[in-house]
């Protein structure tokens, strides 16, 4: 592996569990249950779709990596596209990329946006560290509240930027675990709580992919005018199927990553 390459992982993995202590101790314990490390399925990360930071500016720390496009996917409700990058190195984990579709919300909620993305450098996106340098902004309560009620996305990226928002298990490298529902029932008795929109696993074997998440952590954040304790990132775990010719399916299945995506919500 390029030692780009490692130091990006690194550097997105140490933000993402800096935020995530649920993912470093379940990393922990089926780390604990095999000799070989734990393999990546794929990382996830989010934006907008302003020209300054939208999923191609993310996309291009990949490209430059030798990532090739995979796949693209819309999800109307939540005014979301996305894409994702797969490698032709095996052990690199694919890339899910999604961004926020802005001119769809409200004027409000753009309006706010578009002071948010008004700090951000134009230059900011070439920057080695850009894909976890978190926000650009400072950015009040009362925006971040005016947005969850939108959109909880818009109101997840206003807090948290750029940066994973989850990595994913591959259950298919996992040396003890052969189904999800065994990996889930060990994250349960651990006393995880798994995000159960649409079940707690999304996808089938008929769809080649089968997943599952726990709800994101949350943590107490400073904004601009105070503290607010909101959800921050989840960790996901994935098993994929054969395709007819052999080879394991490498896409994302829409109707699964919706509901994905609600790891992030805050908890009722
Ligand atoms: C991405 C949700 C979709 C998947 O594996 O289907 C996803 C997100 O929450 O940003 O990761
Ligand atoms: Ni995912």
């Amino acid at each position: 592996m390029h030692n780009h390459t490692e130091s990006l992982f690194a550097g997105l993995w140490q933000d993402y569990v800096n935020h995530t202590p649920s993912a470093m101790s379940i990393h922990e314990l089926l780390g604990a249950t095999q000799d070989k490390p734990i393999i990546n399925d794929h990382i996830a990360l989010r934006t907008f779709n302003h020209d300054k930071v939208n999923l191609d500016k993310l996309a291009e720390h990949f490209i430059r990596l030798g990532y090739k496009e995979g796949g693209e996917y819309h999800f109307k409700a939540k005014k979301l596209y996305a894409k994702h990058f797969e490698h032709e190195d095996p052990t690199l984990p694919k890339v899910f990329i999604s961004q926020l579709l802005c001119e769809q919300l409200s004027e409000q909620a753009q309006h706010l946006i578009n002071q948010l993305v008004d700090s951000v450098d134009e230059q900011a996106y070439l920057a080695d560290d850009f894909l976890y340098s978190g926000i650009h902004w400072s950015v009040e309560r009362q925006v971040y509240e005016t947005l969850a009620a939108e959109s909880e996305y818009a109101a997840w990226m206003s807090a948290w930027g750029f940066r994973a928002n989850h990595f994913t298990v591959s259950i298919n490298e996992l040396e003890q675990y052969d189904t999800i529902e065994a990996v889930n029932q060990k994250l349960k008795d651990s006393g995880y709580t798994l995000n159960s929109a649409g079940g707690e696993i999304k996808g089938s074997p008929e769809v080649l992919l089968e997943q599952s998440s726990t709800m994101a952590d949350t943590k107490t954040l400073d904004f601009s005018d105070g503290q607010l304790t909101i959800p921050s990132c989840f960790y996901e775990f994935a098993l994929r199927y054969k395709k007819p010719d052999g080879k394991l399916y490498s896409g994302f299945v829409e109707a699964s990553a919706d509901k994905i995506f609600e790891s992030t919500n805050k908890a009722d």
